[in-house]
């Protein structure tokens, strides 16, 4: 069965999602998530301009040969557009795979190693009150893992906030628009106030619920350090991006200091990018993201290297990659014996009104439903009653004016 056609779908719900669409010689169609926040077109055209024609007449089976040929085929390797291209034709790929056996992924995959797969949740609140209300609403409907962000005030200038990014579809929160809009940031200001907050939602939330909060590399190593070791008491799930990624040295740093579950992964393209933080148990949970790491193939492998070494998966799962990326990620973590957490969101109505999912949430937990391939129905029609918005991501500045990471 050869690959007779490759088309890619932009649809704006909010986000910008983008999806390819595979259809073979005898008439399956498979679908893919190749989302990237901020520059959705570029991937497109990656997709549209050089692989469609490419992979026309090659065989569909043969899944890890087309992935080998278009990474290192292209000579120019990496980065978040060409990984993003191939997330997307790797994924669809794998849903005719399974389509054709008219079985579930995750089938294929090694078959279930669990029934359901534990998820965490956003909760934003400008201040200590919205927090908590926040928190309590989403501990209302069954979560129980809450990754926690705040605004921090300026402490020298009123009604100046440093935020921390925070998308919430749910509630119709897009920060991705304004390429001129730029934020103020303060480093010094903000750790206090994470050591702050933190203690407070430990004292007010109840004991069972775990909490986790995600630094977005914001942080020195020095910084991080300090930070780790102060809010080790708290008894945090864990504490994500505490330094640049790139700085991985400084993960060390963080290690050598405090006992505090560090994850970390949602900015690597290639398993060779992070393969030495698993080695050098650098790093407690693993958290690529499949859309922007070329998809099944690899987050499998990675996964496997990851059970090797005692690392659990945390699979980055925002509300700017599509329900078909989230589907794809939860075949992978019904399957793998060293999953950590699932992030996760509610996608909202117009969403879930393109994408039919196929999985559900029950009791802060994912549940899948048995349907063949990923398992999830895309809408096209209502999908092009949305169509592309152009983005850009936020940018943040310090006090001096320098560039901050955002
Ligand atoms: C996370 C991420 C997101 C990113 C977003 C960028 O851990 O969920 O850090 O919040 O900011 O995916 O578009
Ligand atoms: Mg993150």
């Amino acid at each position: 069965m050869q690959i007779k056609k490759i088309e890619t779908l932009i649809t704006s719900p909010g986000p910008n999602y983008l999806v390819v669409k595979i259809i073979t010689n005898d008439g399956i169609i498979g679908y893919g998530d190749a989302c990237l926040d901020g520059r959705t077109l570029a991937v497109k055209s990656v997709i549209d301009d050089y692989l469609s024609d490419w992979l026309q007449g090659y065989d569909v089976d043969r899944i890890e040969d087309i992935w080998q040929m278009v990474y290192r085929g292209t000579y120019w390797r990496g980065g978040p557009v060409i990984l993003g291209a191939l997330a997307g034709i790797d994924m669809a790929l794998w849903d005719i795979k399974a389509k054709r056996a008219n079985l579930p992924l995750y089938s294929l995959l090694g078959g279930k190693s669990r029934d359901k797969v534990r998820v965490y949740h956003h909760v934003h609140g400008q201040t200590d009150e919205k927090l908590i209300d926040r928190c309590h609403k989403k501990i209302e409907e069954g979560i129980t893992y809450l990754r926690y962000s705040f605004d921090t005030e300026d402490p020298f200038k009123k009604d100046v906030f440093f935020k921390q990014p925070h998308q919430d579809v749910e509630l119709g929160r897009i920060e991705v628009t304004d390429a001129k809009n730029e934020g103020q940031w303060d480093s010094a200001a903000y750790a206090e106030d994470l050591i702050r907050v933190t203690r407070m939602l430990r004292e007010k939330l109840p004991p069972e619920i775990s909490i986790l909060h995600d630094v977005h590399g914001r942080l020195s190593g020095v910084e991080a350090a300090r930070v780790a070791k102060e809010l080790e008491k708290y008894n945090l799930f864990f504490l994500e991006d505490p330094v640049d990624h790139m700085n991985k040295k400084a993960l060390k740093h963080i290690k050598n200091n405090s006992i505090i579950p560090v994850a970390i992964g949602e900015l690597y393209n290639t398993i060779y990018d992070c393969s030495e933080l698993i080695v050098n148990q650098l790093v407690d949970y693993i958290r690529v993201d499949i859309s922007h790491f070329g998809g099944i193939t690899p987050l499998v492998k990675l996964a496997r290297l990851a059970e090797v070494y005692g690392v659990k998966t945390a699979f980055h799962g925002p509300s700017d990659i599509s329900p078909l990326a989230h589907a794809a990620m939860l075949h992978v973590d019904m399957t793998v014996p060293n999953l950590g957490i699932q992030e996760s969101v509610n996608f909202n109505k117009q969403i879930m009104d393109i994408f039919d999912t196929g999985y559900y949430l029950e009791e802060g937990y994912l549940k899948i439903k048995d349907r063949p391939g990923l398992g999830v129905i895309v809408n096209e029609d209502e999908a092009k009653n949305y169509p592309y918005q152009r983005k850009y991501m936020p940018i943040l500045r310090d006090k001096m004016g320098a560039l901050h990471n955002w």
